[in-house]
C-alpha cells in the first residue's frame, strides 16, 4: 500500500502542460510607464534568472525568445520589461529576453540585429518561437498572446503613438514593431535582409519575404493586439540611409541569397544579466 501511495505522490510531481488560455487575464491594461532601474526591476521580479522566466506550476508549450534591437534606449528597455514581464507571467510563458545592441554610430540596422538575435540565441538554448520587439512598444492588453502560430504574426496590429488618443492600424501591409515567427518560419523566409541601414523599409521587405513563401498576413484583433509607443525623438530618417525603395523592388529576388544565411557581424560581447541576455555587435557598413 505504501508503494502505491509513493507512486501516486511521484505522479503528482509530474507537471502538466500549461493550459492553452491561462486564467487570470484581465484584458486592457494601464501603463504608468514610469522609468525604473534594472535593480528595481530585479527586486520586483526576482524569478528572472539569466534573462529567463518560466512558469512554476506547469510546462510551457513552447520556448519563446524575445529579441529586442537596441541602441541607446536604456529607459525604454526597462519600462517595456516592467509591463511585459507581468503579462508573460500570467500567460505562463517560458521566455528569454535578448537585447541586441549595435555598437558604434553607423546607421542603425534593425533587421540585421534581428538576425543576430536569432543566431546568437542558439548558443543559449533551443527556441520554438521568436518575437522581434521594438524597445518602445508597450503591450496594452494581456490577451495579446506571445505565441507563434501557423503563419508569422504581426502583434502590433494597432499602435497608439505618443500624444494620440487612440491606437490605430499603421497602414495596410504594415509588418513592423512587434512580429513573431516560429523557428521554422524564420528559417523558411531566410530571416531579414541585412541591407537596410538607416530608418525604414526593412519591415516591408520582411513582409514581402513572408508572402513570397506563401504565408498569409494574418490580421489580429486590434482591440487586443495594441501597443503604446513611448516618446522618443524622431529619427534622422535621411542620414546614411540606403535607398530603401530601390531595395524593396528586389526583395523577393534577393530572399534566398541574402538574409539570415549571409548575416555578418562582429560579436563584441555576450553576457547574462538577471533580466536579459545582452549582446553587443559591430557591423561593417562598407561590406
Ligand atoms: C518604425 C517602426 C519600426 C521600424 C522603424 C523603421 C513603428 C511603431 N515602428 O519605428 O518597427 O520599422 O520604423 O526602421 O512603426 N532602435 C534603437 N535605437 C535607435 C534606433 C532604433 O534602439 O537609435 C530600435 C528600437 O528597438 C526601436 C526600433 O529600433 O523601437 C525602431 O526604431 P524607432 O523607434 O527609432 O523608429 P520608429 O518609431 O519610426
Ligand atoms: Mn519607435
Amino acid at each position: 500500500r505504501d508503494k502505491i501511495l509513493e507512486h501516486f505522490q511521484e505522479q503528482q510531481e509530474v507537471k502538466d502542460l500549461c493550459p492553452l488560455v491561462s486564467r487570470g487575464l484581465e484584458g486592457n491594461l494601464s501603463c504608468k510607464c514610469e522609468p525604473i532601474t534594472p535593480k528595481e526591476l530585479q527586486t520586483r521580479f526576482p524569478e528572472l534568472k539569466d534573462g529567463r522566466l518560466m512558469p512554476t506550476d506547469c510546462i510551457a508549450r513552447e520556448r519563446l525568445a524575445i529579441i529586442i534591437p537596441y541602441r541607446d534606449r536604456f529607459s525604454h528597455l526597462h519600462v517595456l520589461l516592467d509591463q511585459l514581464i507581468p503579462i508573460l507571467k500570467k500567460q505562463q510563458a517560458d521566455v528569454t529576453f535578448f537585447v541586441v545592441e549595435q555598437a558604434g554610430d553607423e546607421p542603425f540596422n534593425r533587421a540585421l540585429l534581428h538576425n543576430v538575435g536569432f543566431l546568437e540565441s542558439a548558443k543559449v538554448g533551443s527556441f520554438d518561437c521568436y518575437v522581434f520587439h521594438d524597445v518602445d512598444l508597450v503591450p496594452m492588453n494581456d490577451n495579446n498572446f506571445y505565441r507563434c502560430a501557423a503563419n508569422p504574426r504581426l502583434f502590433a496590429a494597432a499602435i497608439q503613438r505618443y500624444g494620440k488618443r487612440k491606437p490605430r492600424i499603421m497602414y495596410h501591409g504594415y509588418f513592423g514593431g512587434v512580429v513573431g515567427f516560429s523557428k521554422a518560419q524564420y528559417l523558411d523566409v531566410n530571416g531579414n535582409s541585412n541591407l537596410y541601414f538607416g530608418w525604414g523599409g526593412e519591415d516591408d521587405d520582411l513582409l514581402l519575404r513572408t508572402l513570397n513563401k506563401a504565408y498569409k498576413h494574418v490580421r489580429l484583433n486590434t482591440q487586443v493586439y495594441h501597443y503604446r509607443m513611448l516618446k522618443h525623438e524622431r529619427n534622422d530618417r535621411k542620414r546614411g540611409n540606403v535607398d530603401r525603395k530601390l531595395l524593396l523592388t528586389t526583395a523577393e529576388d534577393r530572399q534566398d541569397m541574402e538574409g539570415l544565411s549571409t548575416t555578418k557581424y562582429k560579436l563584441n560581447d555576450a553576457h547574462y544579466e538577471p533580466l536579459y541576455v545582452w549582446i553587443n555587435v559591430s557591423m561593417n557598413v562598407t561590406e
